[in-house]
């Protein structure tokens, strides 16, 4: 990285001398998982550079937008709605953690009995190793799972965070609540950056967010495909990335990739052999750079062909947000309405994640599923039995999985990774 990003990082007030010892372990780890797969499609380049680039070119951009008055938020949870950042003038970055090297600083001040997402996320930004972090304006939490909803407290110790009241359950009032949450965060939004959320903004970034959903549900749609033209890895690497680039450019690469897909489907070129087996990955999110569970799979010679998660099929639950002519909280109202569908295992009753689990099994045509649940996330490992209730009934061939991102467990999910592929 130039010596014009050390100058950024050190204005921002990383920690060098662990942001170095990050940035030195993260290349030969993304050789080892990414670059040494074999068939991978060309358009992957990209994600290949925006990764080279990781605390780089992205933070310029942030900081740029900054310097012009812009302001950052930093959100967790795909119920925080982007459309409305947007409409503001604002920029919008997931900030979930996905590494295991954050996580003992963390758990400074942190219970140890909390998931590693929640983690390694909130390590990253009292270690100061995060530019992300760093260069948010405003934290956006959510009150979803308790770990969450208990951290944005302290966190807020540490960095401004404002919290949006996510109900558990979704009656007529729950959803009157949400909207009424919508219009708090509109509040917010404005009182931030100093610009007001209009119609007409607010359907522009709406239409903005809906073409990068259909981009990435396009990818989806084309991993249906036997044999699979993109291996798991390379596509959570694409949704991964959706959290943080700027969504006109992700949207412009990410329909290049399909094209190149779409060319690979028409030619039965695959990014595994037909023969490979085929998995569903259900569970909780995996922000980057969390490669161990799709690295494992594909390691044992299966393919993982769609995700059930937030990093996955329910970031695109809902489809395509409608766009009302009458005013704001029309507007708000159809985005909650479409954020209300996505099935995360804070919501009871949740019966419909089962039936979405169900369906891509077949939607898919996958051999098995593994549900993979961070340790200490209670909505996921309580779900997850529920989930092993129905598949099993319905003749599917289950694992369940917990763990971590420490590199201490991958041998014991390996063995049973491979134990299960085995059996298919
Ligand atoms: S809508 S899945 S992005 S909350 S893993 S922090 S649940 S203890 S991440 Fe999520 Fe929104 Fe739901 Fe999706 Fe808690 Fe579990 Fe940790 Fe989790």
């Amino acid at each position: 990285m130039s010596e014009e990003y050390r100058a950024m990082w050190e204005g921002l007030g990383i920690n060098m001398r662990r942001h170095d010892m990050l940035l030195t372990a993260l290349p030969e780890v993304y050789r080892q998982v990414y670059l040494s797969q074999q068939r991978r499609p060309q358009a992957m380049g990209f994600y290949d550079f925006v990764v080279s680039e990781i605390h780089g070119l992205r933070v310029k951009e942030l900081m740029d937008h900054k310097a012009t008055g812009g302001k950052v938020f930093g959100t967790f949870c795909v119920y925080v709605p982007d459309e409305v950042i947007i409409a503001a003038g604002g920029i919008a970055v997931g900030l979930c953690g996905g590494a295991d090297f954050s996580v003992p600083t963390a758990e400074q001040i942190l219970p140890r009995n909390l998931c590693a997402l929640i983690k390694s996320a909130v390590g990253f930004n009292i270690g100061n190793v995060c530019p992300y972090f760093q260069a948010a304006d405003l934290i956006v939490g959510e009150t979803t799972c308790d770990g969450k909803k208990k951290t944005w407290e302290i966190l807020d110790e540490y960095v401004p965070t404002y919290v949006m009241d996510l109900p558990n359950s979704r009656t007529a009032a729950d959803r009157e609540l949400w909207i009424g949450e919508l219009k708090r965060f509109v509040d917010k939004v404005q009182a931030t950056t100093g610009n007001t959320v209009t119609p007409q903004g607010l359907a522009e970034a709406t239409s903005l967010i809906n073409r990068k959903r259909a981009a990435l549900d396009r990818l989806f749609e084309l991993r249906r495909a036997r044999p699979a033209p993109i291996s798991g890895l390379d596509a959570l690497l694409a949704v991964q990335i959706s959290f943080y680039d700027d969504p006109a450019r992700f949207t412009l690469k990410t329909n290049e990739l399909c094209d190149e897909l779409e060319a690979r489907v028409k030619s039965g070129e695959g990014a595994a052999p037909a023969r490979a087996k085929r998995i569903l990955y259900a569970g909780t999110p995996m922000p980057i750079p969390f490669w161990t569970i799709p690295a494992l799979i594909e390691g044992a010679g299966a393919v993982v062909v769609a995700e059930e998660s937030c990093t996955g099929s329910r970031l695109l639950a809902g489809g395509q947000t409608a766009i009302p002519g009458d005013g704001i909280d029309s507007q708000l109202a159809a985005i909650a309405d479409r954020q209300l569908q996505t099935n995360c295992a804070c919501f009871t009753p949740n019966d419909a994640r089962i039936d979405d689990i169900l369906r891509m099994v077949h939607e898919y045509d996958a051999d098995g599923v593994i549900h993979f649940s961070l340790s200490f996330c209670q909505p996921y490992n309580l779900e997850a039995v529920r989930v092993q209730k129905a598949l099993q009934q319905a003749g599917v061939p289950v694992l369940l999985l917990e763990g971590d991102y420490s590199e201490a467990q991958t041998g014991q999910l390996k063995t049973r990774i491979e134990a299960f592929v085995e059996t298919l």
